[in-house]
């Protein structure tokens, strides 16, 4: 027997690396974005918010300022973590700008 013939063949060997499997990646988490009651912003300012920050209709903006005022909070939209916090700084920044003691958080899901 000579040799060669115990030798592994590499000759088809390219440059091949096989990783191994990565554990699962978790969904990154969700956002809500939330407007809080108070006693002397404005109904007609909270729904140009809701309007504008949230993209609400006219119609859908003054039902949700008018379930923050009785029931105390509202659910403006569901978003990303960087989406959540930019539309929080914008009503802060806005209520800010006018004046008004309007309060805006988020929530992790
Ligand atoms: N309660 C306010 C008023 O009577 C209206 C209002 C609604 C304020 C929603 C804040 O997030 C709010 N003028």
């Amino acid at each position: 027997m000579s040799e060669k013939r115990n030798k592994p063949d590499f000759s088809q060997d390219f440059d091949l690396a096989v990783e191994e499997a990565r554990p699962e990646v978790k969904e990154p988490s969700r956002y809500r974005v939330v407007l809080l009651n108070d006693d002397y912003t404005p109904m007609h300012f909270v729904v140009d918010i809701l309007a504008v920050v949230f993209g609400m209709q006219r119609d859908r903006a003054t039902q949700v300022m008018l379930e923050v005022h009785t029931k105390g909070k509202g659910v403006c939209g569901v978003y990303s973590f960087e989406i959540a916090e930019t539309k929080v700084a914008q009503v802060m920044g806005l209520a800010k700008q006018h004046q008004h003691p309007l309060l805006c958080t988020m929530e992790e899901m």
